[in-house]
This record gives C-alpha cells, sequence and structure tokens, in this order.
C-alpha cells in the first residue's frame, strides 16, 4: 500500500466535500445567469480550451431545451434528432457563440446536452463557424478536460453520446484523454479530381466521424508560414467536389480536406498534416476524425497493423496518437491528445446589439 496516500475516509470526504463545492458555484452561477438575463439579455455561459492549439468553446449552461427523451428511437440517435431542432429553432445561438465580434473562424463549439441513456456521461453536438461537426477528436478531447476543470468528471473511461454514435473517452489526467471514436472507413480509393487552378489532383475519400477527401501527392510545403497556400489550395478542392457531386455513400458532403507530408524532424511522428475544415478555418490540432480516416485507410492498404499507433503532426507541431482495433470487421480508431483551458466566461447577447448574433453569418 503506497503510505503518502490519506486514509480512504479522508479521500471520501475530500471527494464529498468537492462534489459539495462544485454544485454550489454552480448553483451560483445558474443565479448570476438568471439575474444577467433579466438585466441585460440572453446570457450564455461557457469554458474555452484549446486541444493541440485548436480551440474549443463548451457551452456550460444558457443553451435551449433540446429535450431530455430518448428521441423516437427510429432510425436516428437521440442526439442527431437534438441536433436537427438546434439547427432548424436555434441556429443564431451556433453563430452568436462562435461568430466574430465574440468568437473566431477557427473555433469550435461543442453544447453539452442530457443524455438519452443516464448511464452516460452526457451528449454534445459539435459546430463551428457555418454550421454543425459529426465527431470531433479534438472537441471531445476538450469536453473532457473541461468537465474535469468543472469537477465533473473523474478519471477513468466513461461514454459521450454524439450526432453520428456513441463514443467512449478516457481521463487519464486533468490534461490528457483518450477518445474511442466512431467506427471509420474508406468510401473511395484513389479518387480522380478536376480543378481549373491546379489540374488534376488524386485522393482517397474516408470516414472517421466527418467526411475527408485524403491526399498525399500535392508538391505543396506543410509548414506553419505556408498556410495561406495551403489553405486556398484546399478551399478549390473543396469547390470542386462539391460542384462535382463527388460524395460520400448516401450523397453526403466531403466537406473536409486533409494533405499530408513528411513529419517535422524532432516529432517522432509518423506524418504531418493540413486540415481544412468547412468553412474556410483550418484545424490547428491534427484533427481527430481525420487522423481516424487516414488510419482507416492505412490499415485497409495494410500500411498499418491493427493496435500499432499512429502519431499525426499537426500544421501547428501538435501530435495526437491514434491506435485501431478491428471490431466485427470494423475499424475502430482511439484518439490520444492533450486539452487546456484557457478561459471561462460569460457570453452576453443583448438585444441593442446589432452584432449579437455574429456578423454577417446570418
Ligand atoms: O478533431 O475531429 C477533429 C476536428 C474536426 C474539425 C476540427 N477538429
Amino acid at each position: 500500500m503506497d503510505s503518502r496516500r490519506p486514509p480512504r475516509a479522508a479521500r471520501q470526504t475530500a471527494t464529498i466535500r468537492s462534489h459539495l463545492l462544485g454544485r454550489s458555484i454552480r448553483i451560483e452561477r445558474q443565479y448570476e445567469i438568471c439575474r444577467l438575463n433579466q438585466a441585460i439579455g440572453h446570457c450564455v455561459e461557457v469554458v474555452d480550451c484549446h486541444t493541440g492549439g485548436e480551440p474549443t468553446r463548451v457551452v456550460i449552461a444558457g443553451g435551449p431545451d433540446l429535450g431530455s427523451g430518448p428521441g423516437s428511437g427510429m432510425r436516428e440517435t437521440a442526439m442527431a434528432e437534438r441536433l436537427a431542432l438546434l439547427r432548424g429553432r436555434h441556429d443564431w445561438l451556433r453563430s452568436a457563440i462562435i461568430n466574430e465580434p465574440r468568437g473566431s473562424d477557427a473555433l469550435v463549439g461543442a453544447l453539452l446536452c442530457p443524455p438519452a441513456n443516464p448511464a452516460n456521461i452526457a451528449g454534445a453536438i459539435f459546430f463551428n463557424n457555418v454550421g454543425y461537426l459529426g465527431m470531433c477528436g479534438h472537441g471531445t478531447i476538450g469536453l473532457a478536460v473541461t468537465l474535469a476543470f468543472l469537477g465533473r468528471l473523474e478519471p477513468g473511461t466513461h461514454r459521450l453520446e454524439t450526432p453520428p454514435g456513441e463514443v467512449g473517452l478516457t481521463l487519464h489526467d486533468n490534461n490528457r484523454v483518450t477518445v474511442g471514436n466512431v467506427p471509420s472507413f474508406r468510401h473511395r480509393r484513389g479518387q480522380m479530381l478536376r480543378t481549373p487552378e491546379f489540374g488534376e489532383v488524386c485522393g482517397d475519400i474516408a470516414w472517421g466521424g466527418n467526411w475527408f477527401f485524403l491526399v498525399s501527392d500535392h508538391g505543396r510545403r506543410l509548414e506553419y508560414d505556408n498556410v495561406e497556400e495551403l489553405g486556398a489550395y484546399a478551399r478549390v478542392i473543396q469547390r470542386e467536389l462539391e460542384q462535382q457531386g463527388i460524395r460520400g455513400p448516401e450523397g453526403e458532403l466531403i466537406d473536409h480536406v486533409e494533405l499530408f507530408g513528411p513529419a517535422s524532424e524532432n516529432s517522432r511522428a509518423d506524418s504531418r498534416n493540413f486540415v481544412m475544415c468547412p468553412g474556410g478555418a483550418y484545424d490547428r490540432s491534427p484533427c481527430g476524425t481525420g487522423t481516424s480516416a487516414k488510419v482507416a485507410c492505412l490499415i485497409e492498404d495494410g500500411e498499418l497493423a491493427p493496435g500499432q499507433v499512429w502519431r499525426q503532426e499537426s500544421i501547428t507541431g501538435s501530435v495526437f496518437e491514434v491506435r485501431a482495433a478491428q471490431r466485427d470487421g470494423r475499424i475502430v480508431p482511439e484518439i490520444t491528445g492533450s486539452a487546456h483551458i484557457t478561459g471561462r466566461s460569460t457570453l452576453i447577447l443583448d438585444p441593442a446589439d446589432p452584432f449579437r448574433h455574429g456578423i454577417g453569418k446570418l
């Protein structure tokens, strides 16, 4: 036994005290939000963090009521139904939280929702400057670290509901998290795409919780000082995929573009990427869903074995470690990365503010 550990009773008292403290802070904050809502307008409480440089803003209070039940139980998950409600009736809130003057194009939001299954820790809907994401790897890592920061998540393994399905998350410590992603797969290998600006581009189409077009042979320098050129190139690919109707198996838009190149010398990574998201901002992290899509392609090509770690470096130099299990013939990636809290604030949507719902986006 570790003699430095406090006795069990003392540990239990400390846990109860921290829960009670967390609860009374929450009640105090909720009272404060109600007071602000009455005095100034709509208030939304958020915690900001970044995962490998990519920011996430988690909405912890002030979001709309999207229901708490199990959903219709039809084809869609309860979280996909809550997402449809958010998109249909409250899209102004997404824009207000993410877009300028409060946010930025790089920001990803995460709205906490009641889970359909009470055994899961929460549900989450991810969104950005132009719409909604499926799963979000960096966002889930950020969400777990946020919940730990708030005293609402203990180290260990938990389950989170997202629109494309349930994911696992293991909180290792205050910053490090492993996400058990949704099954990932390649839809098409070596898809040719004609572009007026850059000629033919060849890529794979794969799913890792979002849809990706993965390009290795692009002839571009994957360095942080070259993000403008990389962004312009990737946005042309996004535009042409949409215009030429090149889509996923059920007509889904391929809205993320991922370019690959050699890792930087000191990173000990296997590869470096640049990921363009819908909305025109690039991912500062290695992109959890994009790396899942990459790992699915590598396993299908026999270039990576199930269980083998793939270290993916981002354009900013941060690294995710991804390993995938093969279960019932499906590739199920696990993404490990770190997030850090950067702030906590109350957003105020003043009814007299002409830009309360974001500049020029709605
Ligand atoms: O980490 O999966 C991810 C992600 C998607 C969009 C931005 N980050």
